[in-house]
C-alpha cells in the first residue's frame, strides 16, 4: 500500500512540473464521474487549465480523436488502462497520466505514468477506485483538497467497493476524511435502496439484497406485509418513505423482515448496515444517501449528462436541479426498455446457462448494462445464468453487456475477451459486470461465436460438477 502511495505521489511531482494544458478524459459512470469532480476542483485549486470530455469506453477513434487535441498532458481518469499500447501509440509525443483501477493491458510503457493498484498487488475491484486514487493524487497535490474525500466514496459506492462496509484499509481511509470533514455521517439503518426517496411498498417490492421472501419481487404481498406490520405506513392515503416511519414503526418493520427470513436465508438477521449520508444534502433528496446519490451519477452518465453528474459532485445548485429532471426521464426510459423486454421475451437466445437479448434500436446503448443488471436481479433466470444484452449505438457500433445472475465463480471480462478476440472489436470490465462494442455488421457473427464459446463454458462447468442452470 506504501509504494502504491508513494506511485501516486511521484505522479503529483511531475505532474506539477509540467506546463501546459491539461486534457482530462473520464469514464461516464459514477466512479468516473466522482474522478473527474476530485480532479477538475483540484486543478481549479491549482489555476491549472483544462479541458474535459467523458466517453463510454476507449477505443481507436477516442485515442485518434485525442491525438489531434491541441493538449500538452493527458489525463485518463478510470480507463486506459486496458488500452496501453494505443495510447503509447497515439500520444507518446504528450505527457500521459492513467489513473485507473482496471485490469491492465500485459504491456510495459515507459513514456505513459500509470497509477494502477493492480501494479502493487493491491485489488482494485475491492480495495480502491479510481475516485480513490483521483482524491489521494488531489489531497497530494493540495492538502485542501481533503473536502472532496466523500466524493471519492461516491464513486467506490457505485463500484460496489461498499458492502457492509468498505472492505480495504485504503477506502476506509477516505471515509474517516470525509467523517473528519464533516461531509459524511455514518449510521446503522436497513440496508436498503431508496430509503430516502421511495415509497415504503417499493423499497420493500424492489429490495433484492436484503431479499425478503415472499415479499421481494411482488407489489401485493408488499402491500399485504405492510398492512400485516400494523405501522403508520401513510399520509394522507399514500405510503411514506422509509425516512419518514417514527422509531416504533421502523423496529416492527425491522423485527417483521428479520421474521420472514428466520428460515429461508442464511443470516435473517443481516438486514441492518451502514448507511452514508451526506450531511450538506437535504432530507429525502436523492443525494442525501451516498447509494443513491452514486445511482444518479450512472444515470447522468446514461443519459449523455456527465457534466451535470460532476456539477452535482462539486455541489452547484443548477446541475443538481437539472439532474433531478433528468432522473425522472431516466427512470421512464427504464420503464420503456422493460416493458420492450416483457413484450418480445419469447424471442431472446435463451439457453441453458445463458441468455442473448438483442435490443438494436429498441434501447438506448447506454441503457443495456442496467437492463441486464435489473433482469438479473429479478428472479427471472436461475442461478449463475449469463445475461448478454445488446443495443445500437448511434455511430454504427453495437454496445454489449454481461451481467451474472447471483455470485459464482466466473469472469465475466474474460468470457467477452475470448469472444472479441475471435470477432474483433474492444472489451473491458470487471469479473461480476463486463462490456464490449463491436461493429455493427459482425452482429451476427458476435451472436455465433457468443452461442459457441458459452456452450463450450456450460459444457466445462458441467464437467467440474459447477453446474449451471
Ligand atoms: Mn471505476
Amino acid at each position: 500500500m506504501e509504494f502504491f502511495l508513494n506511485k501516486i505521489k511521484e505522479g503529483v511531482n511531475k505532474l506539477k512540473k509540467l506546463s501546459g494544458v491539461v486534457k482530462i478524459i473520464t469514464h461516464i459512470d459514477a466512479d468516473g464521474l466522482s474522478s473527474g469532480a476530485i480532479i477538475i476542483k483540484a486543478l481549479q485549486r491549482e489555476g491549472i487549465n483544462f479541458s474535459f470530455s467523458s466517453v463510454r469506453l476507449i477505443d481507436e477513434n477516442v485515442i485518434d480523436e485525442m491525438s489531434r487535441e491541441n493538449c500538452d498532458i493527458f489525463l485518463f481518469l478510470d480507463l486506459g488502462s486496458g488500452s496501453l499500447s494505443k495510447i503509447d501509440e497515439k500520444l507518446g509525443d504528450r505527457e500521459v497520466f492513467i489513473l485507473d483501477h482496471h485490469k491492465l493491458e500485459d504491456y510495459d510503457s515507459k513514456k505513459i505514468f500509470l497509477i494502477n493498484p493492480h501494479k502493487f498487488n493491491l485489488d482494485g475491484g475491492v480495495e480502491i477506485s479510481s475516485s480513490g486514487i483521483c482524491y489521494f493524487f488531489a489531497k497530494y497535490l493540495n492538502s485542501k483538497n481533503q473536502d472532496l474525500a466523500h466524493i471519492a466514496l461516491l464513486g467506490a459506492i457505485g463500484d460496489m467497493q461498499e458492502n457492509n462496509g468498505f472492505k480495504s484499509e485504503l477506502n476506509d481511509y477516505i471515509l474517516q476524511d470525509a467523517i473528519n470533514e464533516g461531509k459524511i455521517e455514518v449510521k446503522v439503518g436497513l440496508r436498503m435502496f431508496g430509503m430516502q426517496t421511495r415509497p415504503i411498498n417499493k423499497v420493500l417490492e424492489y429490495s433484492i439484497d436484503p431479499y425478503i421472501p415472499g415479499v421481494t419481487g411482488n407489489e401485493g404481498l408488499a402491500n399485504r406485509f405492510i398492512e400485516e406490520l400494523e405501522i403508520n405506513a401513510t399520509i394522507d392515503g399514500r405510503y411514506k418513505k422509509l425516512v419518514q416511519l417514527d422509531k416504533e414503526d421502523m423496529k416492527k418493520l425491522v423485527a417483521g423482515i428479520i421474521l420472514k427470513r428466520i428460515g429461508v436465508e442464511e443470516n435473517p438477521d443481516d438486514i441492518l448496515g451502514s448507511i452514508y449520508l451526506l450531511t450538506e444534502e437535504e432530507d429525502e433528496s436523492p443525494m442525501k444517501d451516498a447509494k443513491e446519490f452514486s445511482t444518479l451519477l450512472n444515470s447522468c452518465g446514461r443519459m449523455n449528462k456527465a457534466s451535470l453528474g460532476i456539477g452535482c459532485c462539486l455541489g452547484d445548485k443548477k446541475s443538481k436541479n437539472e439532474a433531478l429532471m433528468l432522473l425522472n426521464n431516466y427512470k421512464r426510459e427504464i420503464i420503456n426498455a422493460l416493458n420492450w423486454y416483457n413484450l418480445n421475451k419469447d424471442k431472446f437466445i435463451e439457453e441453458n446457462g445463458y441468455v442473448i437479448i438483442d435490443a438494436s434500436n429498441n434501447i438506448r446503448d447506454t441503457l443495456i448494462g442496467t437492463l441486464g443488471s435489473i433482469l438479473c436481479r429479478s428472479n427471472l433466470y436461475g442461478d449463475g445464468t449469463i445475461v448478454i444484452t445488446m443495443a445500437y449505438t448511434i455511430d454504427g457500433s453495437i454496445k454489449i453487456s454481461l451481467r451474472l445472475v447471483g455470485k459464482k465463480e466466473i469472469d465475466l471480462r474474460e468470457v467477452i475477451n475470448n469472444i472479441i478476440n475471435k470477432v474483433g472489436g474492444v472489451c473491458g470490465g470487471h469479473r461480476q459486470a463486463a462490456g464490449a462494442l463491436i461493429d455493427q455488421e459482425k452482429e451476427e457473427e458476435f451472436i455465433k461465436i457468443t452461442k459457441l464459446e458459452l456452450n463450450k463454458l456450460v459444457l466445462e462447468e458441467n464437467a467440474n460438477g459447477k453446474l449451471l442452470k
